[in-house]
């Protein structure tokens, strides 16, 4: 029998009409996917100390994914600002390893989704200090992966007696760094400090880096426009340039300013992050033993610029005592001699 027009004209109607549904269901399914995966990411950007994303976690972003030679993109799409911290709670390093299980023995890491684009040594000056330790690579491991770096952990522990010399140390981290990997980048931070925004990029640029710019201590401003004291970066150029840090100053003060002004003879300006970023709290305490303030410090200073090409990378002096390897850390003690030796 033959069909009539208008029959088919409903039939017509009614495919139409099961498409429609058909089509409306899918875009529902869809912005309800996206909802959740956007509240994911909301949360994950509430608590940026956890771990850096796992490329484990199939949630995470595979930014490179195709083309795991690329360099990371800068800035890294892990950043997430400002930062919370806080040192009344109580941390455990074995569940720190635990949150960042990328992180290697002695405490290296690069991003598999990328290659870094630099590769950076942390130095920390060290004696007595494990409390402080801990909160640094609580808040530091998560921040630096953020960062998308190839880094390095190296706590400088300056052992037996003699009084502190935050200097020296920081030249045989250093030295002492190069041996186990090509670093291009030497980060130089006291072990109490913490940044407040992971846009604080813990990396070298054209001129030596001042990062602790905006320290709670002194109101979140520089204390003086020359100081160079805390955190600081500088590439193995930049470093060897000025012949390392002075290795002669014994006891508290002055070697971050003779470090400034050897930047500053050696025809280069410090680089800075702007207040906002550059925010940082320190973590209080008394004054430790044998680092009383260097009687010296201001009758140095004021010669850098005869004694720098005689005292620094070129006239370092230590034998290592021991090397440990922690899963967060690599910790290497030193006998760096004393002010008479
Ligand atoms: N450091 C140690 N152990 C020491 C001394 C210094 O680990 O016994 C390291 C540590 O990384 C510290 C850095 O060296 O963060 C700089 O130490 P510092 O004593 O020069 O500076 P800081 O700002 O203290 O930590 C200054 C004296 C604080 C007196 C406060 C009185 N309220
Ligand atoms: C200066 C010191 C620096 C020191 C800075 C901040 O006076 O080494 O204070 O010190 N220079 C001299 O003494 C010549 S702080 O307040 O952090 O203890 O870094």
């Amino acid at each position: 029998m033959k069909e009539l027009p208008g029959a088919s004209l409903q039939k017509a109607c009614r495919l139409l009409v099961i498409f429609c549904v058909l089509h409306l269901l899918a875009v529902v399914l869809y912005c309800l996917a996206g909802s959740t995966l956007s509240f994911q990411w909301s949360l994950e950007a509430a608590a940026p100390r956890g771990p850096a994303p796992s490329r484990k976690d199939p949630a995470a972003p595979a930014p490179n994914a195709s083309k795991p030679d690329a360099s990371c993109p800068e800035p890294s799409p892990h950043l997430v600002g400002p930062l919370r911290v806080e040192f009344s709670l109580t941390v455990d390093l074995k569940k720190v390893a635990e949150d960042n299980p990328e992180v290697r023995e002695g405490g290296r890491y690069a991003p598999k989704e990328c290659r870094a684009l630099q590769k950076v040594a942390l130095i920390i000056p060290f004696r007595n200090r494990d409390e402080h330790l801990k909160y640094w690579l609580y808040y530091l491991h998560p921040i630096l992966q953020r960062q998308q770096l190839d880094y390095g952990i190296y706590v400088i522990n300056q052992g037996g007696e003699a009084t502190f010399n935050r200097a020296k140390l920081l030249n045989i981290g250093f030295t002492e760094a190069l041996k186990e990997y090509d670093y291009d980048c030497f980060v130089f931070s006291d072990v109490d400090l913490i940044p407040m925004d992971d846009r604080n990029i813990y990396k070298c640029y054209s001129q030596p880096r001042h990062l602790s710019v905006s320290m709670d201590k002194f109101g979140f401003r520089l204390p003086y426009n020359q100081y160079f004291g805390g955190v600081s970066a500088l590439s193995k150029e930049q470093f060897q340039k000025i012949n390392g840090f002075p290795n002669n100053y014994w006891g508290w003060g002055g070697e971050d300013d003779d470090i400034y002004n050897r930047i500053v003879f050696k025809g280069m300006r410090i680089s800075r992050p702007d207040a906002a970023i550059g925010k940082c709290r320190m973590i209080r305490h008394s004054r430790d033993n044998k680092n009383e303030p260097n009687p010296q410090r201001f009758n140095k200073i004021a010669h850098t610029r005869e004694t720098m090409n005689s005292d620094g990378l070129n006239t370092l002096k230590y034998t290592v005592e021991r090397t440990e390897k922690f899963p967060l850390y690599t910790k290497i003690t030193v006998d760096i001699g004393s002010p008479k030796s």
